[in-house]
């Protein structure tokens, strides 16, 4: 019991000096994928992964296409396996993107074998292992080799990954973006509000937790929502955030936490939809980048990011106050978040083709 969590908090609160690794060792990465796409023009982007890489997949295409338009697609990697008619386009130049902490995990590695198999040649594999089968059947990888984790649940797995996405969505729509404002704003947001994170995720009034977002917060919010049921077992769900108001919301009551995870773009209509949830009962927590003065949320229920990045490089800011409100949601439960119930920290399978 003494050691319960203590890999996953351990991992959670080193994200800082893990991201800013991650970064150090770019460069020499980034230079030879700077060439591919100055040589092959791709005309199509396509993210896939299974469980946490999915949801950094759905953030990934998300911001990919808004930064570079070029259209880019997420897809779960057993989708690409199993329907591949409905993801690939003949004639296209495609670059498929297979984001794995293990690189070992069945699915992912028979959608890249799918694709290769339909003469598509370029993959680029996103993971913190650099020698694996994922690595070892493309031609192309970002590795961020100190985030591999002791953990199941991905926590700074996941991000450092988020950070080699931002790196490559920076490099080829030349936003010219300096990317290290996120280290001291990420070891900000741990300390600042470790204490709001233990009080909900105490909190024993609290019973369903709601994570809403939308455009490029989505693939975050589900991921936040993946940790709340992989490490504690408590009930949650993910959603756009307008979509809330379209049948979810009936699930709302006093015994609701409704997290926010507030755009630029669409701060007043999704800020409505959170002061409507406390209408009807819910507490909410709202994260924000900045404070607005005319913001009516409650103040000792808000996340001010304060990242001094523009939207789409912040993106990965708001998830690990949230990795911490799980962790301390699954102690309160007598969980132990490092093992979490029935999971394995990859799925291998018979070939889903078989
Ligand atoms: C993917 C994954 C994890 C999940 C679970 C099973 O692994 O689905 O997201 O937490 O432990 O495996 P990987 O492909 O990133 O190694």
């Amino acid at each position: 019991m003494d050691n319960h969590g203590l890999h996953t908090f351990n991992e959670i609160m080193s994200q800082p000096s893990v991201w800013q690794a991650t970064l150090e060792e770019l460069s020499p990465q980034l230079d030879p994928l700077a060439q591919l796409w100055a040589e092959e023009q791709f005309e199509q982007v396509i993210f896939t992964g299974c469980g946490s890489p999915y949801y950094l997949a759905l953030t990934g295409a998300a911001l990919f296409q808004s930064l570079t338009k070029i259209p880019s697609q997420a897809y779960p990697a057993s989708e690409i396996v199993l329907f591949p008619d409905m993801v690939f386009t003949p004639y296209k130049k495609i670059l498929l993107i297979a984001i794995s902490r293990s690189g070992e995990t069945t699915e992912t590695i028979e959608a890249v074998e799918e694709f290769q198999r339909r003469g598509y040649s370029h993959v680029l594999s996103i993971t913190c292992h650099a020698d694996t089968r994922l690595t070892r059947t493309t031609q192309h990888a970002l590795v961020a080799r100190h985030a591999h984790e002791h953990s199941i649940a991905q926590t700074r797995s996941f991000s450092s990954m988020a950070v080699l996405v931002l790196a490559l969505a920076e490099l080829v729509s030349r936003a010219n973006t300096d990317l290290t404002p996120l280290v001291p704003a990420v070891d900000q947001l741990l300390t600042t509000y470790q204490g709001l994170a233990r009080h909900y995720g105490e909190a024993t009034h609290i019973e369903r937790f709601f994570f809403l977002g939308s455009g490029p917060q989505h693939g975050i919010a589900r991921e936040a929502m993946l940790k709340m049921k992989e490490m504690s077992l408590a009930y949650s769900e993910a959603y756009h955030t307008l979509e809330f108001r379209h049948g979810p919301m009936s699930m709302v009551n006093e015994h609701t936490l409704v997290i926010g995870l507030v755009s630029e773009e669409a701060a007043q209509q999704e800020l409505a939809v959170l002061a409507d949830m406390r209408r009807h009962g819910a507490h909410t927590l709202t994260i924000v980048d900045q404070l607005t003065e005319d913001a009516d949320e409650p103040p000792n229920q808000t996340i001010v990011l304060n990242s001094q990045l523009p939207a789409w490089a912040r993106v990965i800011l708001y998830l690990p106050v949230l990795q911490l409100l799980s962790y301390y949601k699954a102690m309160a439960s007598g969980l132990d978040p490092d093992r979490p119930t029935n999971l394995d920290a990859v799925v291998l399978l018979k070939s889903l083709r078989s």
